[in-house]
């Protein structure tokens, strides 16, 4: 199992990061404690995600911060990413891991017990679990789970998991309570007057409760 610290996960929205770049938000939420970085761009072709996560890399370069790719297998593999994210809706899983190699992490999207339950850990190295919330993030989101529905996929998945879908920093301690490793978040960061003080106020929480 590989060690990944998915505490504090930032999920990149474009529209949502306009004003101050993908890049500066990235930046700006490491420096506030985000562990993880996932570059998100449903407009994007694979070129355009090439550039856009090189710029990401180079940024994250001397953090302790993963920078994983959403979809695009070949975008990750071009920029040396740590990891890539698929949905259920993606490629499937074990495509996905002969395409990145053994060493590059692989995240999948859960939204249901039968899905969570599926999950091969000598495969996929962590889930993403939800929507807990609903949330105009995502349009085409499945049904919200709730933090009861994320306690329950979160004791069938055999992966580490992170909840997604409507997270807030005031919602760490249920988070970390449903047994989840951490909180991956796009617009409680993404967008905010100030990602790094958005940021640090989740990790301060998260220091609370999980230490
Ligand atoms: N997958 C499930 S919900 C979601 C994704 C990418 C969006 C979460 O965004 P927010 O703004 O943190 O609710
Ligand atoms: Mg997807």
């Amino acid at each position: 199992m590989k060690n990944i610290d998915l505490s504090l996960y930032l999920v990149l929205d474009p529209d949502l990061c306009a004003a101050l770049g993908m890049v500066e938000t990235a930046r700006a939420a490491v420096a506030g404690g985000a562990r993880v970085v996932q570059l998100r761009n449903k407009h994007a072709d694979t070129a355009r995600m090439i550039e856009t996560g090189r710029a990401l890399k180079a940024a994250l370069f001397g953090t302790n911060a993963r920078l994983i790719v959403n979809d695009d297998v070949e975008a990750a593999v071009a920029i040396g990413a740590d990891g890539l994210h698929i949905g259920q809706e993606d490629m499937d899983a074990p495509t996905a891991r002969a395409r990145i190699g053994r060493d590059m992490i692989l995240g999948l999207s859960v939204e249901t017990e039968a899905l969570a339950a599926a999950v091969d850990p000598a495969i996929v190295d962590y889930a993403g679990i939800g929507p807990v919330f609903a949330t105009p993030t995502k349009a085409d989101h499945k049904q919200p789970i709730g933090f009861a529905g994320l306690a329950r996929l979160v004791r069938i998945c055999r992966v580490p998991s992170v909840a997604i879908g409507g997270l807030k920093a005031a919602h760490v301690g249920a988070v970390f309570a449903a047994g989840a490793d951490g909180l991956a978040v796009v617009s409680a960061i993404c967008g905010t007057p100030d990602p790094e003080a958005a940021t640090r106020d989740i990790a301060e929480n998260i220091k609370k409760v999980h230490g």
